[in-house]
């Protein structure tokens, strides 16, 4: 069965600003990281015979600092040209055509697609047609797909867009376009680009979005590639995500509850790296580590940073899986929980509020008078912290359950530096 890949967000010879700020950063082994994948994204095309590259927008990061990235693109093509792999792309945000200034002519098995105005290429050997439409500038904000043709009958029909649809946290809300229409235009595969993360936002037409072809920091962690998309004469019959990813970005959480002592984190820390160094199956690792969890030493934590940077940095030298580099460690800990009776027999005013709040509990005529204030506290709370005002008002029980451990650990903390 013929098979095509689709990619999107290359962000090829993307600079990695600000790479520098960081201590021992393997700072041009990421900035490769762009186009290593791309040769890793060439080698599946050609180990799969596939026919067919398409490329949805942000191949390019933005205009080339000098013309090695249009060169070094053009070589690759010729590889698929050679391979017998044609290529369409368009163009998106990052790569709309008032951006990119510079220009290198590419082999001819690649077809740009036209940023002026929706543009159709057929495959009469495949019976399959691309329909799609660049970005003309950066900031595009109509519905581009509101002119794309309507689907050929008897071929598999392919949009190629890049969009950030009905709107995606964190992503510019560039040419949107609702799902309903996308499914409603009875084309078989909309072959997506703009968002970084790896969606089949619908089946049955496949509307799918590949992800970056690399990560290029933490935000974009998990596995990064391309999709390929078998189809027959008449309809996309599979579609299967591929990680071509060079370098492993990872967010890494790391319980420290059971931790009596710093050696302990590390322990904790460089087996939780172990896992993830293997789920990376040999590529560099960029992990951040977040020390997370009711902890002991909470506050021993928070008071030497350094000290946990450099124990997390030693751990990850002790991952003989994978090379690992320490993005950042995070102390994202909190006290332990007290134990509500040492709260009670405790000098100060820890023990004082423990002790208040448990005459409380016991005195529901005083409880009930707080709880008439609520209803005003409440409405306070909604003017001042409008996205919270929705939460359910727990039963008093819970509430003053709620209030207890919340004050306790706050003074906890307080009290230990
Ligand atoms: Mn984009």
């Amino acid at each position: 069965m013929p098979k095509l890949v689709h990619a999107a967000d290359l962000h090829l010879d993307s600079p990695l600003v600000g790479l520098e700020r960081y201590e021992g950063a393997p700072v041009g082994e990421l900035r490769r990281a762009t186009r290593g994948a791309l040769d890793r994204l060439v080698e599946l095309c050609v180990n799969e015979g596939a026919e067919l590259l398409l490329i949805a927008g942000d191949l390019f990061d933005g205009n080339w600092r000098d013309y090695s990235t249009g060169l070094f693109l053009c070589e690759r093509m010729a590889r698929l040209r050679e391979a017998g792999v044609r290529v369409v792309w368009l163009r998106g945000n990052h790569d709309a055509a008032s951006r990119l200034r510079k220009h290198l002519r590419l082999p001819e098995n690649v077809r740009e697609l036209s940023h002026a105005r929706p543009e159709s290429v057929c495959f009469e050997d495949l019976n399959l047609v691309v329909h799609g439409q660049g970005f003309p500038e950066q900031a595009v904000l109509e519905d581009l797909t509101r002119r794309y043709p309507a689907a050929v009958s008897g071929a598999v029909n392919v949009g190629l867009l890049h969009t950030a649809l009905e709107g995606r946290p964190g992503h510019d809300p560039y040419a949107p376009c609702t799902l309903s229409a996308l499914v409603d235009r009875g084309y078989d595969y909309w072959a997506l680009g703009h968002v970084h993360a790896h969606e089949i936002v619908h089946r049955a037409p496949f509307v799918v979005y590949p992800g970056n072809l690399q990560g290029r920091q933490v935000r974009e962690s998990g596995p990064k590639g391309a999709v390929v998309v078998t189809f027959d004469s008449a309809k996309v019959t599979g579609v299967e995500h591929r990680a071509l990813d060079v370098v492993r970005w990872a967010k890494v959480r790391v319980e420290v509850g059971d931790a009596g002592t710093l050696d302990d984190v590390g322990d904790a820390v460089q087996r939780a790296l172990v896992r993830e160094s293997a789920l990376a199956s040999e590529r560099l690792l960029a992990a951040r580590v977040e020390l997370v969890g009711p902890s002991a030493l909470h506050a021993a934590l928070r008071a030497d940073p350094e000290r946990v940077t450099q124990t997390v940095r030693a751990a990850a030298l002790d991952v003989d899986a994978g090379p690992v580099w320490i993005e950042r460690a995070v102390v994202a800990t909190r006290a332990e929980r007290l134990d509500f009776g040492d709260g009670v027999s405790a000098a100060g005013p820890l023990g004082e509020l423990a002790r208040e709040i448990t005459a409380l509990k016991a005195d529901p005529s005083t409880l009930a008078t707080f709880l008439a204030e609520l209803p005003a506290l409440a409405e306070l709370f909604r003017k001042y912290r409008p996205a919270a005002g929705s939460e359910p008002v727990a039963e008093p029980g819970a509430l003053l359950e709620d209030a207890r451990e919340l004050l306790l650990a706050r003074l906890a903390e307080l009290e230990s530096g």
